[in-house]
């Protein structure tokens, strides 16, 4: 088994309920969820759209990098997202953050996912749910949080 931190977001429909679903669906998949954030009201990046609840968790899983993807990607499709723009609204958004203190650098998958240093909005679900250093990155998600001079933007909310 291998401990795996996803992130989710959504900006279009019930943000809280695709949230909660998509977790839901995580434990169906083979993707034991073993700690789950607040959801954090962010703005969107680029702006111009709706704004986002973002989340995280931590889950241990057995499925490999490419069928982990592959079982974010189907959950994606179960919830309404269809193709779209890059960066674009979307009922739900699921990333691989990390996967154990593994890199990966190939055509479809980039771990850890990148920006996540520079993202208030992972960083602020990921400081919930860490304490102690990232794997890989080696820095707390709270310090990397205050560097980005965000946290004022992001608002709490119970999941
Ligand atoms: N892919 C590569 N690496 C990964 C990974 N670690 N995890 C590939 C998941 N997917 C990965 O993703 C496109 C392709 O990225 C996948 O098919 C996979 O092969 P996608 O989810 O279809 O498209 P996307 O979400 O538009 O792209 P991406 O790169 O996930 O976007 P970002 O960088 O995550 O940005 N603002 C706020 N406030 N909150 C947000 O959640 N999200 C985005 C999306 C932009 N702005 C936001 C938020
Ligand atoms: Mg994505």
């Amino acid at each position: 088994m291998t401990r795996v931190y996803l992130a989710l977001g959504s900006n279009l429909g019930d943000r809280l309920a695709n949230l909660r679903a998509a977790i839901a669906s995580l434990d169906e998949r083979g993707i034991a969820v073993t700690a789950r954030s607040s959801a954090w009201e962010t703005p969107p990046v680029p702006a111009g759209q709706p704004p986002f609840l973002n989340a995280a968790v931590a889950a241990e899983t057995a499925l490999d990098p490419p069928s982990l993807l592959r079982e974010l990607k189907a959950i994606e499709h179960a919830l309404g997202r269809r193709p779209g723009p890059h960066w674009g609204s979307r009922p739900i958004d699921l990333d691989i953050l990390f996967y154990g203190d593994v890199r990966i650098e190939t055509p479809e998958l980039t771990i850890p996912h990148p920006r996540i240093a520079e993202r208030a909005f992972v960083l602020a679900p990921l400081s919930d749910i860490t304490s102690g250093p990232l794997p890989v990155i080696a820095l707390a998600a709270i310090d990397l949080l205050e560097r980005t001079g965000l946290q004022g933007a992001v608002r709490r909310f119970a999941l």
